[in-house]
This record gives C-alpha cells, sequence and structure tokens, in this order.
C-alpha cells in the first residue's frame, strides 16, 4: 500500500468508501491521519472498521479539514458536498490527488496518465505490458478497477500506468504525468457536465497539470481532441489512428479502433525509453481485455464474441466494423437518444436484438433498417440470435448502453453473457 508522510496529523473527511475510498481510508490511516468517512450504503461503513470515525461530511463542520476526498462517484455537479466544501474552505480531492502528494516520498518513477472517451482500459494495458516485456517495473492502475493507493510501491525506476476518467481528473490538481495521453473525446458521461465542452474541458485539465518539458500524446482523430491539442502548452506530440502501420501482427489489436490505441502505445513507450524490440514483441504478445471484442466461444461456426466494455454508440461502432455479419445484441441504460456512430456499418448487421430500458427505443430506431426483435433480457437475446445465425456469422453483445438497469456493472453483464454462451445446448 502507498502512504506518505505527507499526510501525518492530518484531518481528511472521505466520501464514498467502494473500492476507491476503501483504499483511501487504508491510505491517511497508516500515514497517520486522522479520519471521518462517510457512504450512504451501511455495508460500506461497516467495512472500515476502526480505520476511520464515522459522519456524514454534510452534517459536520468541514472547515477544521485539511481536504474532503470524494469517490469519482459521487456525482460532484448535483452532490451538494461540492458547495459545503466551497463555503467551508476545504478543497475536495481524490484518491489520485493523494497519489500525487504522495510522490516526492516514492522511490524515482514516472507516471503514466491516460484519458479519453474510449480505448483507455485497452491502451493502459498496452502501455503496461510493452513496459513489462521490456523488463522494467510497471503497475496498471486508477480507472480500469485497481485503486493506486491500494498496491505495493514500485522500485527505483518503475513506471506507474494510470488510467483516468474525467471524473479522477476532476478531483485532481497536481499530478504532473512524465506521459499524459489524450486518446479521443466524443459525447459521453452528459449527466455529470454541463454538456460536452465541459466534458472536454475536464479531459483537457490533464495537460494543463504538467509541466511544459513532459511529454502530451493527443490523437488528433476528432475535432474535440485537435482543439485541445492546438492550445496545449510544451511538448505537444500530435498522433493519428491513420499513422499505424500493418496490425497483422498483433492479434489483440484489431480494428480501426485499435490502430490509434496502438499507435498512441507505441509513441509512449518510445517517450519512456523502451527498445523498438519491446516495443514490437509488446504489441505482438499482448493478450488483449475481457469484456472489450472478446471472443468467448465458436459454436457450430457461429463466433460469440463479448464487448460488453463498449458503453456507448462510438465504442460500439468498431465492433460492428469488425465483422462481416453480425446478430446484434445491444440495449441497457442508453447515453444517447440516437445511434448515428453506428450508422455507417449497418450493412454488416443481419439482425438486431435489443434488451434493458433502452430496448424500445432502440427497436423504433432500427427498424426501418434492420429486423428487430425487442427481447427484453439478455438470455432471451442470446438464444434468439443462436437459433437464427448460421454458420459464418457472430452473435455480438456490443450494447452501446450502459449496465445499471439490470446489472451491476459492465463485467456483470459480460460474464452473465458468457455463461449464457457456455450453456448454449
Ligand atoms: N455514494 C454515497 N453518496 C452519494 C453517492 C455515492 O455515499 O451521494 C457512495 C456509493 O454508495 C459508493 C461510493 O460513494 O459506495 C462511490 O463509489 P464509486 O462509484 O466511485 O466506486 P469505486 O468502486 O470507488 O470505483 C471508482 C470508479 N467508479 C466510477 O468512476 C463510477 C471506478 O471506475 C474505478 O475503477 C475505481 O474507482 C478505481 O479507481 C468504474 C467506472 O465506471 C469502472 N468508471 C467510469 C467509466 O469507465 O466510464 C468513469
Ligand atoms: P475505456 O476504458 O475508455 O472505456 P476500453 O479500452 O475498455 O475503453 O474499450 C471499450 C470499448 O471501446 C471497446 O469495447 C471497443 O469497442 C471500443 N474502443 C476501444 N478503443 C477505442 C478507440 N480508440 N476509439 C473508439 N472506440 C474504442
Amino acid at each position: 500500500m502507498i502512504a506518505s508522510k505527507a499526510f501525518g496529523g492530518k484531518r481528511y473527511a472521505v466520501l464514498g468508501l467502494a473500492r476507491s475510498g476503501q483504499s483511501v481510508v487504508r491510505c491517511l490511516w497508516r500515514s497517520g491521519a486522522s479520519v471521518v468517512a462517510w457512504d450512504d450504503r451501511e455495508e460500506a461503513r461497516m467495512a472500515i472498521g476502526d480505520m476511520a470515525g464515522l459522519a456524514d461530511p454534510m452534517e459536520i463542520d468541514l472547515s477544521d479539514f485539511d481536504a474532503v476526498v470524494v469517490s469519482p462517484g459521487v456525482p460532484l455537479n448535483r452532490h451538494p458536498i461540492a458547495g459545503r466544501a466551497r463555503e467551508a474552505g476545504v478543497p475536495v480531492i481524490g484518491d489520485i490527488e493523494l497519489f500525487a502528494q504522495a510522490r516526492p516520498e516514492l522511490p524515482p518513477h514516472k507516471v503514466v496518465g491516460i484519458t479519453g472517451t474510449n480505448g483507455k482500459s485497452t491502451t493502459a494495458a498496452l502501455i503496461h505490458h510493452i513496459i513489462k516485456t521490456a523488463g522494467t517495473p510497471a503497475l496498471l492502475g486508477g480507472n480500469i478497477g485497481v485503486p493506486v493507493l491500494g498496491e505495493e510501491p514500485l522500485d527505483e525506476g518503475g513506471v506507474y500506468v494510470l488510467e483516468l476518467s474525467s471524473f479522477q481528473i476532476d478531483l485532481t490538481q497536481s499530478l504532473d504525468c512524465d506521459v499524459a495521453i489524450l486518446l479521443n473525446i466524443t459525447p459521453d458521461h452528459l449527466d455529470r457536465y454541463d454538456g460536452f465542452e465541459e466534458y472536454a474541458r475536464s479531459k483537457a485539465r490533464l495537460f494543463q497539470m504538467q509541466s511544459d518539458d513532459r511529454a502530451k500524446i493527443i490523437a488528433i482523430d476528432d475535432v474535440a481532441s485537435q482543439a485541445i491539442a492546438a492550445t496545449a502548452k510544451g511538448k505537444v506530440i500530435q498522433v493519428s489512428a491513420g499513422g499505424c502501420m500493418d496490425q497483422s501482427g498483433w492479434p489483440a489489436l484489431q480494428g480501426p479502433h485499435n490502430a490509434q490505441n496502438a499507435v498512441v502505445a507505441m509513441r509512449a513507450a518510445r517517450e519512456l525509453g523502451m527498445s523498438e524490440e519491446a516495443i514490437s514483441q509488446g504489441l505482438a504478445s499482448f493478450p488483449g481485455l475481457p469484456h472489450r471484442m472478446e471472443r468467448v466461444a465458436d459454436r457450430n461456426g457461429v463466433l460469440y464474441v463479448n464487448d460488453s466494455k463498449a458503453t456507448n454508440p462510438t465504442s460500439t461502432a468498431p465492433a460492428l466494423a469488425a465483422f462481416p455479419a453480425i446478430h446484434w445484441i445491444l440495449g441497457g441504460q442508453a447515453k444517447t437518444e440516437n445511434l448515428d456512430p453506428c450508422k455507417p456499418h449497418y450493412g454488416h448487421v443481419r439482425a438486431a436484438y435489443t434488451i434493458g430500458e433502452a430496448g424500445e427505443m432502440f427497436a423504433n430506431l432500427l427498424e426501418p433498417h434492420m429486423p428487430v426483435r425487442n427481447c427484453i433480457r439478455l438470455r432471451d437475446a442470446v438464444k434468439l440470435a443462436s437459433d437464427i445465425a448460421i454458420p459464418g456469422e457472430t452473435v455480438l453483445l456490443s450494447p452501446a448502453c450502459a449496465s445499471f438497469d439490470q446489472y451491476d456493472d459492465f463485467e456483470a453483464r459480460g460474464d452473465d453473457f458468457r455463461g449464457i454462451v457456455g450453456g448454449l445446448l
């Protein structure tokens, strides 16, 4: 676990006690800080034992605290904690900011921060894999599901590879990444921001926290990222998916979206001083990540692909582009009221099977273009698709939606898909 003398003797109020909040409480407690913590869920409050006192930061005087540490899942735009902390003159920070403040006491190291709407996890895991392939100590953490404060510090020369969501960046003020990366920006999480421009500004802050001489790698394949590249200061490195060479030797990095991820990862690895040999070996041996165009089975000549992580139409589009004859399962909790980014690939879809809250809306949108059945539940969708699909075709779960209407998260949805496919006769 990461701890720091910098936190010793200080007072913190922690709001949110799921994965990241638990790691924050443990780190602060171990560092000798005085902590009060809260979560609206009793079960989460119970899990912190005697590492912190329990108090709802909405009900106590905050003026004596050094900071309020908030989890990324707490919607700062709607939750009154932001206003209360401001009135008390106390900064609102997150676990990544605590990591940034702990850095001076860590053995000499580098930090790579990766943000963007889509491709963050793949690119972060790929960079981590290349660094490990080169024999350099590395740790993969952040939004990928591994709170960085809960990890053991790396030995001298190690590289912390951090996947950073805009929610995490909003709670971070002093992370000076050695290499910062922006992959792309398309509409997402608009319930958390006052419009697309504010969401884009949140991503741009990753570069504003950096020193001028540190690498700012920006993929300029969309207009919002181009605008950020044009105004970023210092060492700006512009890359594009079009600059990617032949992908045929990289089995887990197929499709145009992975061209962007690969080109960015190669550039980052070079900035970190990795050898060309380690880079090409790493690209070839990257195993890919579960729930991202994951081939789960080939049954009677029909391929089943789990792309549960595609939670918005932009991230579903590459999956539709990648297979020629698709039985497409989509739906869940919609993030947009259109499927426009998917439209250019409708020709690849033999039939659509909609599920979840968005099922009816998507069925109405797709009916003019293809056969559609609103199946409501994933199990019924998979069964129907598997009855209809013929050898050479693909049954694809690429929902273009969040999962929260029917599942705890996208992993639970993908695991359910895998289980249902495994049970098919
Ligand atoms: N809570 C309250 N009161 C409120 C609101 C929330 O008490 O008014 C509590 C909730 O009960 C919950 C906690 O606050 O216990 C919020 O936890 P969380 O949702 O932040 O969950 P963590 O397990 O800490 O996960 C977070 C990230 N979650 C989100 O950004 C929503 C995880 O990203 C991340 O992997 C983890 O930290 C480790 O860094 C997940 C995610 O969905 C995967 N990210 C989004 C995405 O990828 O699109 C941004
Ligand atoms: P994130 O962590 O940003 O959500 P992932 O790497 O987990 O991204 O990929 C999520 C989904 O987004 C994948 O299933 C894939 O279909 C799509 N995707 C991956 N990389 C990109 C990219 N560079 N551009 C657009 N879509 C992408």
